[in-house]
């Protein structure tokens, strides 16, 4: 093996780091000064995102959901602990794994479900299936699959929110294949610039599909990557560990909505599942050990852990969380399999402006007027 070769370049697998939220520890109150039924909360959420995509993940094997499906399974701290501190008007933009977010964004399990289905009870009324969940009434941007194309969008939501004086933040998830694309640079570059107040917000779960991001990122430490923009705090955080998540999250939300400046954190995590549900979890770009120690951390486990620890739940009350998660997914099923198809009259509708709708005539003549 000769230096700079492509065998050089592989990279020893690794488990979660056991500090906590960059390095230090968490400061007060173990649990953030949250109430008893906060902690359950979030707890809540995390286990119905999982059993959630359990559920879509075998309807997916009985044919039912068509295209691609990128499970969340793994990274539901992340999700939890950034989108809960957040307030209805504040606007989340995320990828297309995406499915987690909605629904702790408020998007109900059914309409979440129903997408994945392409039916018209559907988030997005069937027109955009599992990478294109949307709710403008939540504030819920999508759900976009062009790996890096959404962080411009969050930049303009940035600008929407100074621009109109408001004290929103835009929160914009993406993964760590994204670094190196250059929509990257100059989204936060203009954040930076711009004070604009949006919190990108890095899923480093280890692969850009089957690639290690060590094996093709020139710097190294993820978080460096902000260090070169003035103006931008940049951090990493524990992924797996839904408080540390929520408190560089509240910490950001407060410095976005007073200063006005851009976050950039890196979430430490890891998906258990493959990239999409044509990938195996092991076996071809990394190896079962690194799964199976990475599923010994799980952020689900750790978090219930904790809270039983610290008595704010019993053994009987997380068995009672859990199976209200399984029969949520298992009804939100049922509700997909209920709605009907859209019709051939959809292709005409809610894809171009409301103001010409249903006919591409009228569509047409509008145009016609207007040029
Ligand atoms: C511009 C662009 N290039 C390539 C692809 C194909 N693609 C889909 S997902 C993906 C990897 C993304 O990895 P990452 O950003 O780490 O997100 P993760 O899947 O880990 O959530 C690639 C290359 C794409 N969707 N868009
Ligand atoms: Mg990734």
């Amino acid at each position: 093996m000769t230096e700079g070769s492509v065998e050089s370049m592989t990279v020893s697998p690794e488990g979660r780091s056991p500090s906590p939220a960059n390095g230090r520890p968490l400061e007060g109150d173990e649990f953030l000064g949250l109430s008893r039924e906060e902690c359950v909360r979030l707890l809540w959420l995390m286990v119905l995102s999982r059993r959630f995509e359990e559920k879509a993940a075998e309807v997916y094997q009985t044919g039912k959901i068509g295209g691609f499906c990128h499970l969340y399974i793994g990274q539901e701290a992340v999700a939890v602990g950034s989108i809960s501190p957040l307030r209805p008007d504040d606007y989340v933009i995320t990828a297309y794994r995406d499915h987690a977010q909605a629904i702790v964004r408020g998007i109900t399990p059914n309409a979440v479900m129903a997408e994945l289905y392409g039916r018209v009870d559907g988030c997005s009324k069937g027109y955009g299936g599992s990478m294109h969940m949307f709710d403008k009434s939540l504030n819920f941007m999508g759900g976009h699959g062009i790996v890096g194309g959404h962080l411009p969008l969050a930049t303009g939501a940035g600008y929407a929110i100074r621009y109109r004086g408001g004290d929103q933040v835009c929160l914009c998830f993406f993964g760590d294949s994204v670094v190196n694309i250059g929509a990257f640079h100059e989204s936060m570059n203009i954040a930076a610039r711009m004070k604009l107040p949006v919190i990108f917000l890095l899923e480093n779960n280890r692969y850009g599909m089957g690639t290690d991001y060590r094996r093709v990122a020139a710097v190294k430490e993820l978080k460096d990557r902000g260090l070169a923009y003035d103006g931008l705090v940049s951090l990493d955080v524990d992924g797996m560990d839904v408080l540390a998540m929520r408190q560089v999250m509240e910490e950001a939300i407060e410095r976005g909505r007073t200063e006005k400046t851009p976050t950039f954190i890196e979430a430490k995590c890891f998906r258990y599942m493959g990239h999409s549900m044509a990938d195996p979890s092991h076996g071809t770009y990394r190896t079962k050990e690194e799964v199976e120690k990475w599923r010994s951390d799980d952020p689900i486990l750790d978090f219930h852990r904790k809270l039983i620890a610290a008595n704010r739940i019993t053994e009987a009350e997380y068995e009672s969380i859990d199976k209200q998660a399984i029969d949520t997914a298992e009804a939100a099923a049922e509700f997909a399999d209920q709605s009907p198809f859209p019709g051939p009259e959809a292709i005409y509708q809610h894809v171009y402006s409301d103001q010409y709708p249903g006919d591409m005539r009228q569509r047409d003549a509008w145009r016609k007027e207007f040029s």
